[in-house]
């Protein structure tokens, strides 16, 4: 009996490849790469055909991890074997999805529609709260809901920690997500910069919606209760992030 080959044991790529000369960008549902597939369907750049989105086909978050980690497109952009990542229109990737965001409304958004743009390269007092909202959603709120779903991550419901979880949601949850959120739209407003929806709100409505999948009761403020029922009737949360 001959030995198998190396090329009989290559996994079979079930991604597509890059398409040249546009944006391109591998997401799996409920990743954080759902923040710049947000704000590409939002600026319609989707539909304009101007950023291609590689979605892994899977039923479930362990299935993508599992496709993420041997698929060999995506072992080659993205070595870390973490999502997003975006191939670049001259073949180039990036990796991070606040840069790939923040890179996308540089790119797209030059109106200003999604964020407050540079005024005559000065910084302005709305794109600073912009850009401080939207690296303390990566950074903070995403990291104190994703410590909770790890809690319960392929844990039957009656098996998991509730104790554990139940300190995650007094001691990072409520004061990091809900309390920030909470005083920012404490003057009634609408969206996180005021009447105008932003980028930011794009990234916060991803959290929101993770942490309802976290399904520990984690969303008790009435205002940021309101303010995701705002954010989750949008065309593009139904079709990304449907509740
Ligand atoms: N800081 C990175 C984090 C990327 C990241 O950790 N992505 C997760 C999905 S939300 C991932 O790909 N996990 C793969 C795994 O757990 O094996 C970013 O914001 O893009």
């Amino acid at each position: 009996m001959t030995p198998p080959t190396t090329s009989s044991r290559v996994t079979q790529a079930v991604m597509s490849e890059p398409i040249a000369g546009v944006w391109n960008i591998y997401h799996a549902p409920w990743f954080v790469s759902s923040i710049p597939v947000l704000i590409a369907m939002e600026l319609g750049l989707v539909e304009a055909n101007k950023v291609v989105i590689h979605t892994i086909q899977s039923d479930s978050i362990a299935e993508s991890i599992s496709i993420l980690k041997t698929d060999p497109v995506l072992g080659r952009l993205s070595p870390r074997h973490v999502l997003p990542v975006a191939v670049l229109p001259d073949g180039s990737t990036m990796c991070e999805s606040a840069a790939i965001s923040l890179a996308i409304l540089e790119t797209f958004d030059k109106a200003g529609k999604l964020h407050p743009v540079a005024c005559k390269g000065d910084i302005t007092v709305t794109r600073a709260q912009h850009l401080q909202g939207f690296v303390y959603a990566v950074t903070e709120a995403r990291p104190s809901v994703l410590k909770i779903f790890l809690e319960g991550f392929n844990v039957p419901k009656d098996k998991r920690n509730t104790g554990a979880i139940a300190d995650l949601k007094r001691t990072s949850f409520e004061p990091v997500v809900e309390a920030h959120l909470a005083r920012v739209l404490e003057d009634g407003r609408k969206y996180y910069l005021g009447s105008q929806l932003s980028a930011v709100d794009l990234c916060f409505g991803y959290i929101l919606v993770f942490a309802t999948i976290c399904d520990s009761d984690l969303i008790n403020h009435p205002v940021v209760a309101a303010y995701l029922a705002r954010l989750a009737v949008r065309k593009s949360f139904k079709e990304l992030l449907p509740m």
